[in-house]
């Protein structure tokens, strides 16, 4: 099984997707929050681009949503949550549907339509995703949402975490970029110690979210791999 790795969003090409099993990570926070909704019960998860895109889903249906997502990392007004995690506890969120827009993981999810099944992942279900990618048993292409275009730690290092979850289950081939994130995941596994370098780490911990980011670092604390198909996440 060949493991390749894609760094942001604004990378991916559909030629390298077309016929693979895409993992999607945006470890903070949007992938973490689509996995602990459908965790409590959500469900499904609409990703969308824009703000209009999700008011145009609710104009246009009987059905009842809720909506979720950020702006630059906050809430966006009007809408029921932001995009914290620990909002979606099964109090708030289970038996709704969810319609999410954020800045780089709505955005990734989109963009791998077209690859042969679209799972998500983050470090809260990386060995559930690992599993899931043996049994699926297609080459592999890692997806980071990045930040803002850009390469980012934290998906980086989530990826070097799946990496070593699947090569302790399956023969691999690794990508030089597939190797290199595993590589610094090994040397740094204790997550927060490396993520704390990332810029978009500095910016949830200055807008005071530090619960966030420590949920979002706990390895394995979800079975569940939510799967993007037909325009839901379920
Ligand atoms: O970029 C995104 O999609 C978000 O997950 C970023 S944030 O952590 O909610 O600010
Ligand atoms: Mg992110």
């Amino acid at each position: 099984m060949k493991i390749d790795i894609i760094v942001s969003a604004d990378d991916i090409k559909k030629e390298k997707i077309r016929n693979k099993t895409v993992v999607v990570i945006d470890m903070l926070r949007a992938t973490s929050v689509i996995i602990t909704a459908m965790n409590n019960g959500c469900n499904g998860v609409i990703p969308v681009l824009t703000v209009d895109d999700a008011a145009d889903i609710v104009r246009n249906s009987k059905e009842e949503f809720m909506l979720g997502g950020e702006r630059d990392a906050l809430k966006i007004e009007g809408f029921h949550y932001s995009n914290s995690p620990l909002e979606y506890t099964r109090d708030t969120i289970e038996g709704k549907t969810l319609v999410m827009t954020t800045t780089n993981g709505t955005k990734a999810i989109k963009g791998c339509i077209g690859a042969d099944s679209i799972l998500i992942g983050a470090i809260i279900n990386a060995k559930a995703t690992a599993s899931r990618i043996v049994e699926l048993n297609k080459d592999v292409v890692i997806v980071n949402a990045g930040t803002y275009g850009e390469f980012s730690i934290d998906d980086f290092l989530c990826s070097g975490y799946i990496i070593d979850c699947v090569i302790k289950l399956v023969e691999t081939e690794l990508s030089d970029i597939a190797i290199t994130s595993h590589y610094i995941y090994k040397n740094n596994e204790d997550i927060q110690s490396f993520i704390k370098y990332a810029s978009h780490y500095k910016r949830i911990t200055e807008l005071g979210l530090k619960a966030d980011l420590e949920y979002c670092c706990r390895k394995d604390i979800i079975d569940k791999v939510p799967e993007y198909k037909n325009g839901i996440i379920v």
